[in-house]
């Protein structure tokens, strides 16, 4: 028993010790020994970053002169993948450039330039770049390591860098060299003077911003408005729902309008339109919550009025909701997964809608018809 044991722990550093030798993994601890090839730059003042831990991607980096950026970027080849690092305005992937570097068999890798022009593989454009890249080079000093070494001109490169694997053994072949997607990615925020890196966030605030609006104006008002419309036969309870599901996507749909502000406000982008009809969103929800405040009783003579107005500014804003989703997917750059995800959602909506409608229309003719056969009927109404 005691022997098996041992034995394990025997093989145990044996696999161990074997597999950390063939990676012979790169760290910020490690020196630049393994280079064989000279680096067409001073190396001596090279500060490390653990860019990418998950990956083990590290980057080396140093100012070389006043408009002169030097960069060696490592990371695993073990993996059979390619890596890229790229440099973009707001930590987000569209709009910004990349560098990959890939190895499928000892001695046969590339490196290229690629523009991030949007989020499927069409709008990733090899050879091009707003990158001013200069003595680059792939330098692959074992199986298992790849190195790019490149310089930028610039006189302060982004601090927004952006890192991505691609799946394995799938590689950007030549002649076209079409990126493949990547399987893992991340967006990060690096100080240069100190070599400090943390996670970008711009990025979450995005992403928080979009969850919010779609998940409070584009989603949620829409349920909570079928509920007002289609099931006031559950009297009381309808109105208790519709009133705390708005209430709940005006709140977040607030929530994520002001994260919109704050983030057009950081990148200092103009998306204009977008904003205009966010406005327009909010003043039209406040109109409405307004209305809850003051609205008349049931049997008052101008309680016909109010249904119509609740219900038509109920009806724009959805309409201007459902824009502006759409809109703001296609100004993030987001990839056909959302836009599908959000279409299907209200696909679906609109169907219940459909449904419910013609139900309703059904039924109101039926009672309106035994109302004439019969005296005495309630009357059902439809509520416009
Ligand atoms: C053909 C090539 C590429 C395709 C088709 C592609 C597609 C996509 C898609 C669909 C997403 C959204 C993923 C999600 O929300 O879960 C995404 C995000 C991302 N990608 Fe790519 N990508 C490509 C190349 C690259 C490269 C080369 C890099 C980095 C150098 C990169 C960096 C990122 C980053 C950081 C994100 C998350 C941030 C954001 O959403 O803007 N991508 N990509
Ligand atoms: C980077 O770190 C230095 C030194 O701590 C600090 O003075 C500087 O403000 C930081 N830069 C940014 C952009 O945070
Ligand atoms: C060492 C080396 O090759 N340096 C070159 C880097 O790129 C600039 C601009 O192309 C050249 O002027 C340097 O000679």
């Amino acid at each position: 028993m005691k022997l098996t044991c041992l034995c394990q722990i025997v093989l145990f550093i044996i696999l161990y010790n074997s597999s950390t030798f063939v990676t012979s993994q790169d760290s910020c601890s490690s020196k630049l020994m393994q280079l064989q090839l000279p680096i067409p730059f001073d190396t001596s003042s090279l500060l490390c970053s653990p860019v990418w831990p998950t990956h083990n991607f590290i980057l080396r980096y140093a100012k070389a002169s006043s408009d002169v950026w030097s960069f060696i970027f490592s990371f695993p080849l073990d993996t059979k993948a390619y890596a890229a690092i790229g440099f973009s305005k707001d930590g987000s992937m569209v709009g910004s450039s990349a560098i990959v570097g890939w190895m499928p068999s000892p001695g046969a890798g590339g490196m290229k330039l690629f523009y991030l022009g949007g989020k499927s593989q069409r709008d990733v454009i090899v050879d091009k770049s707003d990158l001013y890249v200069m003595n680059a080079s792939f330098v692959p000093p074992t199986d298992s390591l790849g190195y790019l070494i490149f310089q930028l001109k610039t006189t302060q490169p982004s601090n927004n860098l952006i890192f991505a694997i691609g799946p394995n053994g799938q590689f950007p072949d030549y002649p076209q060299y079409d990126l493949p997607q990547h399987i893992d990615q991340t967006s990060i925020t690096i100080n240069y003077s100190k070599g400090s890196t943390s996670q970008n966030s711009n990025l979450k605030l995005r992403r928080s911003h979009g969850v919010l609006n779609m998940m409070g104006w584009s989603i949620l008002v829409i349920i909570g408005s079928i509920i007002g419309r289609y099931f006031k036969q559950w009297d009381p309870i309808w109105f208790y729902l519709h009133a705390s599901i708005q209430t709940f996507g005006f709140v977040a749909g607030v929530i994520g309008i002001l994260c919109g502000l704050l983030l057009s406000k950081k990148l200092n982008s103009k998306v204009t339109h977008h904003k205009n009809i966010a406005i327009i969103i909010i003043v039209l929800g406040f109109l409405q919550v307004l209305a809850i405040i003051i609205r008349p009783g049931r049997e008052s003579k101008i309680r016909k009025y109010w249904n119509w107005y609740h219900h038509n500014v109920g009806r724009i804003l959805i309409i201007f909701a459902i824009l502006n989703t759409f809109y703001g997917l296609h100004l993030g750059g987001e990839g056909s997964k959302w836009f599908l995800a959000y279409g299907v959602i209200i696909a679906v909506l609109v169907i219940v809608v459909v449904f419910l409608e013609i139900r309703m229309r059904i039924i109101a003719r039926r009672e309106a018809r035994s109302k004439e056969t019969s005296s005495y009927s309630p009357s059902v109404e439809l509520p416009y």
